[in-house]
């Protein structure tokens, strides 16, 4: 181009060069208001008076462009402390708007406000927000869509429709309720009454038959469906009667597409599924219910349905109501399907996995029980065998502090809220997929991170644990994605394992299901300053300390370095 001398040629160059800088002005702010207050909701026969975000459940769906900036002000008006959190994106040198209560803020207390500030950064797909802060996010949550910079297209053929999916969980109860009593008492949270799909049980459900969702779609058509697991406890199997979906991508990244009559979601996770109206025009269900991996854990064994409905189909004749087509759900523990669906992601391109690894990490991660102390009331070891249930990672049971967030802590260098002696490995090697003795059920309790470099590459086992009971445990790590390179079940075993690790076309997530009884291996680079939370995206789980932080280090310069703290950030 540039040894030319035709000038049609340095027209089209300029031309280019304008198109590149207007591309690049094309990203846009988006300003938005959250409310955040108690309104009544009615659901399963009952009203309640349940925390919303502008008096929407489930709140507003926010859309933007890969590029763009959101600027969103959360006021306060419940009776409760909130926060909110933008689960999967990535806040690069953003931290203070991550969002987790005492991690990299102090909550918005009642009548308080604050604005969270960051940009989307080479995401694309359907992540969602929801409240960081006690159990308030089983009603506080809404979907965040990025489509790609304008101008840049899906890799794959523009869908008809998209339709957003947010399946949730309901208790026929306040949902803080049901944890405090659980805290107080120590035993396990009731299980929720209902699921839902965008805020609606579905009509399965006792007074829920005008409660169901309707999704039209054309014959022939395809349409994108953003399916979002926003349980609070509860991993969920996903069909619809009768229909392929194709997989596209999840937790805002591409994958290669393949095909499935199932999807399985932790709670966090994301997947984007095409979905052709290539049947006979009528109504079929679209439907989830849990997979639960806890052996004999009681669980909400019920099924939230909506309808995809043929705008073709024929009208039922007066009087009759024809059902629609319902599909045959995997049971309950069909861990079997589950390992088929999550060993299926692939990249969709050949990928840079890092290789030179600067920590080689290895967390056990599961549940354990506390003895009660002597002289306490029986009435708070409500736990098997007179205990309180507890949950750790490498045997520590993670406790937030409460006069200062991880991050002001760190940025502002005051000594006592955390230590940084998160350990590397497990203080105690054991089969960790066995028969554990009982010596080995309690945690230590503390406050502590695991620091990184800015640049350092990390890879992490994570391997469950048996204790108590063995269960697949949704690991979400905040302001990464990271690359899930294998996954396995019993104990990880590096010579055996190793030459199974994906390096070529591994999925980026999120939001990794660690298989009952097993393991999963993913590696990230600490290019984020800030202290990130890692977790169990179950919350009766976090709620016992099933939790860590990494803390990482600025870089060099401004770009490496986390930006100042916002002039409102909370404090506590
Ligand atoms: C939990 O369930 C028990 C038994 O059904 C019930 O008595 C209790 O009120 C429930 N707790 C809450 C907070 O709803
Ligand atoms: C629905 O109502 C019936 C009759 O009132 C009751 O027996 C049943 O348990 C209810 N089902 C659910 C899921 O609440
Ligand atoms: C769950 O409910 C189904 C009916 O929908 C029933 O067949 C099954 O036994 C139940 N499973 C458990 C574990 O309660
Ligand atoms: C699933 O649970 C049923 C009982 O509800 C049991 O018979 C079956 O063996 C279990 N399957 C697996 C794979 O654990
Ligand atoms: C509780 O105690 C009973 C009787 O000693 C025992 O069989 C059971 O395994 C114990 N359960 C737990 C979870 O410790
Ligand atoms: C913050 O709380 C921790 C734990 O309660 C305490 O040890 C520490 O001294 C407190 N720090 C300050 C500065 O108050
Ligand atoms: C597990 O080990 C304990 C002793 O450590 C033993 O009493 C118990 O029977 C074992 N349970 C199983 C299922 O093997
Ligand atoms: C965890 O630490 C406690 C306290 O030191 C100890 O009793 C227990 O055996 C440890 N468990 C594991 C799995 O390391
Ligand atoms: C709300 O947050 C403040 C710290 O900002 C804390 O002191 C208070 O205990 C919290 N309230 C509840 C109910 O958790
Ligand atoms: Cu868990």
């Amino acid at each position: 181009m540039t040894n030319t001398s035709n000038p049609i040629c340095y027209l089209l160059f300029f031309l280019s060069l304008l198109l590149i800088s207007s591309s690049m002005t094309n990203a846009k702010t988006h300003y938005h208001d959250f409310v955040v207050q108690a309104t009544p909701v009615k659901r399963l026969c009952k009203t309640h008076n349940t925390i919303t975000v502008n008096g929407m459940y489930p709140g507003p769906t926010l859309e933007v462009n890969n590029g763009d900036t959101l600027v969103v002000n959360v006021m306060n008006r419940a009776q409760y402390n909130v926060t909110i959190h933008w689960h999967g994106v990535r806040q690069i040198r953003t931290g203070w708007a991550d969002g987790p209560e005492f991690v990299t803020q102090c909550p918005i207390r009642p009548g308080g406000s604050y604005t969270y500030r960051f940009t989307i950064q080479g995401q694309e797909g359907t992540l969602w927000w929801h409240a960081h802060s006690s159990w308030l996010r089983a009603t506080v949550y809404g979907a965040l869509i990025i489509r790609p910079k304008e101008g840049d297209s899906y890799p794959f053929p523009k869908p008809k429709r998209e339709t957003a999916l947010l399946l949730g969980e309901w208790w026929d109860a306040n949902p803080i309720d049901v944890v405090r009593q659980a805290t107080r008492t120590g035993a396990a949270p009731n299980v929720s009454d209902a699921y839902t799909i965008n805020g609606q049980p579905g009509d399965l459900y006792n007074c829920s038959s005008k409660d169901t969702l309707i999704v039209p779609v054309g014959s022939g058509e395809t349409n994108l469906l953003r399916v979002v697991n926003s349980a609070l406890n509860q991993e969920l199997f996903f069909k619809v009667a009768n229909h392929k979906l194709t997989v596209v991508g999840a937790d805002a990244s591409y994958v290669k597409p393949f095909t499935t009559s199932v999807l399985m979601l932790g709670p966090g996770q994301t997947t984007d599924v095409l979905i052709t109206a290539d049947q006979s025009p009528a109504r079929y269900y679209i439907a989830a219910r849990a997979y639960n991996s806890a052996q004999g854990a009681p669980f909400d064994n019920t099924t939230t349905t909506a309808i995809l409905e043929y705008k073709s189909a024929p009208c039922p004749a007066k009087g009759t109501s024809v059902k629609p087509v319902m599909p045959t759900m995997p049971a309950f523990n069909d861990t079997a399907t589950v390992t088929a669906f999550t060993t299926s992601f692939r990249s969709p391109r050949k990928v840079s996995v890092p290789t030179k690894i600067d920590h080689n990490l290895f967390f056990t991660v599961g549940l354990g029980l506390n003895r009660c102390p002597p002289g306490a009331s029986r009435s708070t070891c409500q736990g098997p065998n007179g205990t309180r249930f507890t949950a750790s990672m490498n045997n520590v049971s993670f406790v937030l502090p409460s006069n200062f967030s991880l991050l002001q802590a760190h940025q502002q260098g005051i000594p006592g809220v955390f230590t940084t002696d998160f350990p590397a490995n497990p203080p105690v090697q054991f089969d960790y997929t066995g028969n554990v003795s009982r010596s080995l059920w309690q945690p230590i309790a503390g406050t502590k991170v695991y620091r990184l470099k800015y640049g350092e590459t990390v890879q992490l086992v994570l391997q469950g644990t048996s204790i108590f009971t063995a269960e697949n445990h949704p690991i979400h790590l905040h302001g990464y994605d990271f690359y899930i390179l294998a996954e396995g079940f019993g104990n990880f075993n590096p010579s055996r394992d190793t030459g199974k690790f994906n390096l070529v076309d591994p999925p980026l997530r999120n939001t990794a299901s660690v298989p009952v009884g097993g393991w999963s291996v993913i590696r990230f680079v600490a290019d984020n300053p800030g202290v990130w939370l890692m977790h169990c995206h179950l919350d009766v789980h976090i709620t016992w300390g099933l939790a860590m932080a990494f803390l990482v280090e600025n870089g060099v310069g401004e770009l490496q370095t986390l930006e100042p703290p916002p002039k409102d950030l909370p404090l506590c």
